[in-house]
């Protein structure tokens, strides 16, 4: 999505950094503890129970902006994965290999005061409070290594543009069935103030069960909450669907066939919500 990104001379070839936990100002671990306070407040009853869970890992010894090492430490005993800093977005391939080996890569920067609601890249915040929780889950912990490792492969078959419509439907705006009600898992949603309660409450998206040749042609917005979600019974299915599915036949079947408009709802949809895209 992202590629061709220039390394920054002196910069690892794994693109990773220093945290620097000290280098924070007090003003970067204030803007932190508001954007956490905010949410974690507006989460419960709407979060899945497995990222609500997850949220205890990031509770840390001290307030402000958790230090990597202290959580990596706590992410590594519950499902052996770490988290690392860098700089910003990383080149694709960079990205694949480090969640193939269970590292999540964290963006070291967070947003000023002045942009609480709206950012362009993923900063700590996002990918700390919105990506660890589900980190510590042991069966979303796979399936982000599943999806790293099928990543790399992807490379080989010039498909990411398709593998990564997974990523954004699953990982960074997926719902899940819970108690026969809808909860958010997508990090994306969980870091947003506005999403986390549109994604569940507003008529306006489509919420449409999951599947994996559906969302792999499903178009995304970038720039506005979704026009459609798509909702997964449980965390096994999402990880089966990536461990079980032989990928270079579904590329090429995919190839075949035209991509669908976000806002789209087509024949064999099981469609939870028909949204009213009045937004
Ligand atoms: N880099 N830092 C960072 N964070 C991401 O989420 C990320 C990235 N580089 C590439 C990438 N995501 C995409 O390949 C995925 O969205 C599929
Ligand atoms: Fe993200």
């Amino acid at each position: 999505m992202y590629s061709p990104i220039e390394r920054p001379d002196g910069l690892a070839p794994d693109w990773t950094i220093p945290q620097d936990w000290a280098h924070y100002s007090a003003e970067d671990h204030a803007v932190w503890d508001l954007l956490f306070a905010r949410q974690a407040r507006q989460l419960p009853g709407r979060a899945s129970k497995a990222w609500l869970a997850g949220l205890d890992t990031l509770r840390l010894s001290r307030p402000g902006i958790p230090d990597f090492a202290e959580l990596s430490d706590r992410l590594m005993a519950a499902t052996g994965w770490q988290v690392v800093a860098v700089p910003g977005l990383v080149p694709d391939d960079v990205f694949f290999d480090h969640l193939a080996n269970r590292r999540f890569v964290a963006g070291n920067f967070i947003r000023r005061r002045d942009q609480l609601d709206y950012l362009q890249e993923p900063d700590v915040f996002h990918d700390v409070f919105g990506h660890v929780p589900m980190l510590a889950d042991p069966v979303f912990a796979d399936y982000m290594q599943a999806y790293g490792q099928g990543g790399l492969r992807s490379l080989q078959f010039g498909a990411l543009h398709k593998l990564a419509r997974l990523y954004w439907y699953t990982v960074e705006f997926g719902l899940v069935r819970e108690d026969d009600d809808l909860r958010i898992y997508g990090s994306g949603i969980v870091s947003s103030h506005g999403e986390s309660i549109f994604a569940l409450d507003d008529a306006s998206p489509n919420r449409i069960g999951f599947d994996l040749k559906r969302v792999m042609r499903t178009e995304y917005r970038i720039d506005d909450y979704q026009r459609s979600y798509f909702v997964i019974p449980d965390f096994e299915t999402l990880l089966r669907a990536t461990t079980e599915t032989d990928f270079a036949p579904l590329y090429r079947e995919l190839e075949a066939l035209p991509d669908l408009a976000p806002d789209a709802l087509v024949a064999g949809d099981e469609v939870v919500t028909r949204g009213t895209q009045a937004r």
